[in-house]
């Protein structure tokens, strides 16, 4: 039979067990004050089948740095990594709903856009973001990526929505981020070096009336250099540029992980350095199968 251990228990010194009630009651405060002060993030965007780019990429990014993510999805892409199969759009009406309800309920501090498909939807978001500031009764931080074009070469967004970003969507953002071929789309024109990024990035900001992050990964230099002009300043943020690595969702990445820095309280400059040390350690630590049939596949590890 195993006896009832009776070797004497310590009871703790009165003094002992206050300390232990104190600190039990500031790690109750403490994650109290973490669930209520959260900071929140919303992501306007299409869904990735493949989970890479798009909306699944924006929540994992934002979770990952620590911020409750809402999404409002615009469109559903299936697609993997080299190739997109099929683009359907939600309508704008859905859309709209879906970021009003989401306004009206949450402390939003800072929204991004990705893909939003069709003009129709561009339009709608518009004029959502516009009625964010009265629901919200301020302004919220707005950075807009313009998702044209994915890393495959695919299309991916109608060409009327370019005209109706430029008209309805870009006047609204505090940051665009384009690529060298979204930017070279926009001015019309070729950027092939970075000086050619530099008059890039003031002409964009001087024609949209926003800041510009112009990123410059397609470069291919042994820096990825990305160039932000904001506030009548160029100012770089470079990293080394990771070769070989499949580069599915790293715009999509980067914008979720500005965003989530300005809703925690960063400024844009702290925001965009936390953001390219993101993506750089998600490139970097990238998830990779290997496949008999095909090159391995790689996806970005949004956990760094
Ligand atoms: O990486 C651009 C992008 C953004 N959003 C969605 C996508 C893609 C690329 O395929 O599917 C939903």
């Amino acid at each position: 039979m195993l006896g009832r251990d009776r070797s004497p228990r310590r009871s703790p010194s009165t003094a002992e067990a206050g300390r232990a009630r104190r600190r039990r009651a500031n790690s109750n405060e403490t994650i109290q004050h973490r669930i209520q002060s959260a900071p929140v993030a919303l992501t306007i965007a299409g869904s990735d089948s493949s989970a890479g780019a798009g909306i699944q990429a924006d929540l994992k990014t934002f979770s990952a740095l620590g911020v409750y993510g809402l999404t409002a999805v615009t469109c559903l892409v299936a697609e993997v990594p080299r190739k997109v199969s099929r683009i359907e759009p939600a309508t704008a009406r859905m859309v709209r709903e879906q970021i009003e309800v989401l306004l009206k309920n949450f402390r939003v501090g800072a929204i991004k856009t990705g893909l939003l498909c069709s003009a129709k939807i561009v339009c709608a978001v518009a004029q959502a973001i516009q009625d964010s500031e009265r629901i919200a009764a301020r302004s919220i931080p707005f950075v807009l990526d313009p998702v044209m074009i994915a890393t495959s070469g695919d299309n991916l967004l109608e060409s009327e929505a370019v005209e109706a970003y430029e008209r309805e969507l870009f006047p609204l953002a505090t940051l665009i981020t384009p690529n060298l071929d979204e930017a070279a789309l926009l001015l019309e024109t070729t950027i092939a070096n970075r000086r050619q990024m530099a008059s890039a990035a003031k002409a964009l900001a001087k024609k949209y009336h926003a800041s510009i992050l112009l990123k410059g990964g397609h470069l291919r230099g042994d820096n990825a250099i990305d160039l932000l002009f904001h506030q009548g300043e160029l100012r770089e943020f470079s990293a080394p540029f990771v070769r070989g690595v499949e580069t599915h969702g790293t715009g999509c990445t980067y914008s979720a992980a500005i965003t989530a820095g300005l809703a925690s309280g960063f400024s844009l400059e702290e925001a965009i350095k936390t953001a390219k040390k993101f993506v750089t350690g998600s490139i970097k630590e990238r998830f990779r199968w290997k496949s008999k049939s095909r090159d391995p596949l790689d996806a970005l590890r949004h956990s760094c």
